[in-house]
């Protein structure tokens, strides 16, 4: 078609005619019109402008050009570490009243405090999966009255090194092999093992990654810490020292590795997915924030330095006392405005909380603001509405790249006094001052042991003990968590190629424990050598049960928040899948149904149900439990489907509960499930109880452990 003389062709879409629009003009008619980003409306938005239909493209074209360039910009370097994550908003309140401990508002008893609370993993790229054995990050910004209070914690309470001088070497061992470009996401593989294996201090920390820790069930289902000291400062200016805690409400769940694995290939995006639908069904995850509080007596009359990042205080010493509740009710608009843009800083505190001289968490309070630069490419990243505080920001700070802000008048520097005649004239207002009663001051007294002496590059002799606080942990676990513990080590140790690095290992490890040195030797059939030298004697603490997951304090005892798959295909019973259905919902889980075909599946009472899962794209990795509600011929047709064998052979092989009707029965056979506690005949209530945990005891019949 013709176009006419001034306007642009306006034939797209399949050359479909639109009504022509001029180029300018104001047309109040109420429709949406599509802009440049100057704000001239687009009259088409399919085709490039060309000389003619089949022609050359413009170079005037400025829709176009506009729409590529900011498109080939749409990305912006990745975080260098916790790349890949998900986050939600949420509120803070404080239930208890420390005001004895903090002068900070956001503690006093029943203040409300928006946050937003990014999740992550540490070695894999922003499109790697959400499930590799790998730390989380648990970072949370408060946006409180007197300013933004980040907390950026991990979901294990210690680190690998104790300076942050290591952290650059830390890091390039665990991503990828420089030369090769792999592996993505794990930290099974040569250069991590050689630098873990050189680096004692590490014990302590690598027993925490190799655990179950580091395959959590789901963001909500993790504890969450502060991992340094810190100090808190009251009204009389008295200080105390805190160590921070997230406690799940959901309680700890973990994964076993070889679901793990399996979730990675059926769900990539399995945590951030269940973030999301956790706050779509109201199950929102929720933590309380709990401190241990301390004092430098106390501190004084540990075996270790509370400034070393290495160690913990296990709860059993020091309780953990419950101030504050986190639920996470919204997830973000768009991902890439607020979790991609979102800047936290160690450094963002607020008057009564401070810094400890723990040296990885100094090193950190230097680094973030680099970063945050780096990757938001200007110094006002403040200003994207994510990272901008919720009370008055004003200072005299101006201009950069990206400057949002248009500041008045002339007064941009202080002291300032243009207005000493008495009369202020627009534009000359003095400003904003500095408040010595309110403003935010850094504590005075003790922060640390030896805080006057000579420039040293040391580390002081009271971080020397690497291995007794490792001891204490391994010791500490289920005997479950143990033996997944060492089969972890084994599996890691087994992709690394280089035997001399897998024998410093062993040696290490002999320091921890010698049994479970020679668990992980024998995995890897290796001889178990003699234990490394150590720096202090190896101790043995009590052992803490809180650290567990298993037959620990956060154990979960209900199916609430559990999703529980019903398996059914024609022929299944209506009544009973009705019933189990509700029984599951009334208990507080999340019943789903899995079926050969998502549109309906034929019930015996010719009524058609339709399902949440295609069997083959709902493996059951995804659910906590199943329940194989099978006719006898619903059961004879799959059978014949290697998705539903597979399907009740790894509900079996990860220890699940397994509900099953009597028709069921061929084809848990096949899958060679045998009868143990928790398969369990669907005809009782028996199967909802047992739906609440794993059968730990089934583990050795179907795998081999170190
Ligand atoms: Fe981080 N860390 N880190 N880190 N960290 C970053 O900051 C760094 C450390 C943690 O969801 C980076 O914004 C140094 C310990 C979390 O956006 C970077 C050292 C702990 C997140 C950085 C540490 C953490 C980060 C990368 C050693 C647990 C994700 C992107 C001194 C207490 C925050 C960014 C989010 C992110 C540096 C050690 C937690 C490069 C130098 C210990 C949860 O600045």
């Amino acid at each position: 078609m013709a176009s006419a003389p001034g306007f642009e062709t306006d034939q797209g879409n399949g050359g479909e005619t639109h009504q022509h629009i001029p180029a300018s003009g104001p047309h109040d008619d109420g429709a949406q019109h599509l802009t440049t980003n100057h704000g001239v409306r687009i009259s088409n938005n399919q085709n490039q402008l060309k000389a003619g239909a089949r022609g050359p493209v413009l170079l005037e074209d400025f829709v176009l050009r506009e729409k590529i360039f900011h498109f080939d910009h749409e990305r912006i370097p990745e975080r260098i570490v916790h790349a890949r994550g998900s986050a939600a908003h949420g509120t803070f309140e404080a239930t208890d009243d420390i005001s004895d401990i903090t002068k900070a508002v956001l503690f006093k008893k029943g203040t409300k405090t928006p946050v937003f609370t990014r999740f992550s993993t540490v070695a894999g790229g922003a499109g790697s999966v959400d499930t590799p054995r790998d730390v989380r990050g648990f970072a949370v910004k408060f946006y409180t009255t007197e300013g933004n209070w980040d907390l950026v914690g991990n979901n294990i309470p210690v680190f690998f090194i104790q300076d942050a001088i290591k952290f650059p070497d830390l890091i390039h061992s665990v991503k990828m092999e420089a030369q090769s470009g792999y592996p993505q996401a794990a930290s099974a593989h040569d250069t991590f093992w050689d630098f873990i294996g050189l680096m004692p201090e590490s014990t302590h920390m690598i027993m925490w990654a190799m655990s179950d820790r580091t395959l959590p069930a789901s963001f909500a289902t993790m504890e969450g810490f502060g991992v340094h000291t810190f100090q808190m400062i009251n009204e009389a200016g008295e200080i105390k020292f805190v160590k921070f805690h997230w406690k799940p409400k959901a309680g700890l769940q973990s994964t076993i590795w070889d679901e793990t694995v399996k979730i990675a290939g059926a769900d990539p995006d399995h945590q951030r997915r269940d973030l999301f639908e956790r706050i779509d069904r109201g199950d929102f995850p929720t933590w309380e924030l709990g401190l241990q509080i301390f004092d430098k007596a106390f501190a004084d009359g540990l075996d270790y330095d509370v400034l070393d990042s290495t160690k913990l205080i296990p709860e059993e010493v020091l309780p953990v006392r419950i101030v504050g509740r986190m639920v996470l009710d919204r997830y973000p608009d768009n991902f890439f405005a607020e979790t991609e843009q979102v800047a936290f800083l160690p450094t963002n505190i607020v008057p009564g909380i401070g810094f400890s001289n723990d040296p990885l968490l100094q090193g950190r309070l230097f680094s973030y603001l680099d970063t945050q630069n780096s990757r938001l490419g200007t110094t006002n990243f403040h200003q994207i509405p994510i990272n901008a505080a919720k009370c008055p920001v004003m200072n005299f700070q101006r201009d950069g790249k990206m400057q949002t802000q248009i500041p008045k008048g002339r007064t941009n520097y202080e002291p300032n006094g243009l207005q000493a005649d008495g009369e202020v004239r627009p534009g000359d207002e003095p400003g904003p001052r500095e408040c010595p009663a309110t403003g935010y001051k850094s504590a005075t007294a003790f922060t640390g042991p030896d805080e006057e002496g000579e420039k040293l590059r040391v580390r002081a002799e009271s971080f020397a003990d690497h291995y007794s606080q490792a001891r204490m942990f391994f010791r500490s676990l289920a005997a479950p968590e143990q033996a997944h513990l060492a089969s972890a080590l084994v599996f890691e140790l087994s992709k690394v190629g280089l035997e001399h690095v897998r024998t410093r290992v062993l040696s290490n490890l002999v320091n921890v424990d010698p049994s479970l040195a020679e668990r992980v030797a024998d995995g890897l059939n290796m001889p178990v050598p003699a234990a490394s030298p150590s720096a202090a004697p190896v101790r043995d603490m009590d052992p803490s049960p809180a650290l567990r997951i298993i037959e620990g304090p956060l154990t979960p005892k209900t199916i609430e928040g559990r999703t529980i798959a019903i398996l059914i295909a024609d022929g299944s019973d209506a009544d009973l899948v009705d019933t189990l259905t509700s029984d599951i919902g009334d208990a507080g889980g999340r019943p789903v149904i899995v079926a050969p075909k998502i549109g309906g599946t034929k019930m015996s009472d010719g009524s058609l149900l339709k399902a949440d899962f295609q069997l083959a794209g709902g493996p059951s990795v995804l659910f906590d439990a199943i329940a194989v509600a099978l006719s006898d011929d619903g059961c004879k047709m799959l059978l014949k489907e290697g998705a539903a064998v597979q399907f009740v052979m790894d509900a079996f092989g990860h220890l699940k509960a397994i509900g099953h009707t009597a028709g069921a029965k061929p084809l848990l056979d096949k899958a060679g499930v045998e009868p143990d506690e928790g398969v369990i005949a669907l005809d009782g209530k028996g199967f909802i109880a047992a739906a609440a945990k794993r059968v730990w005891a089934r583990e050795p019949k179907v795998r081999t452990l170190a």
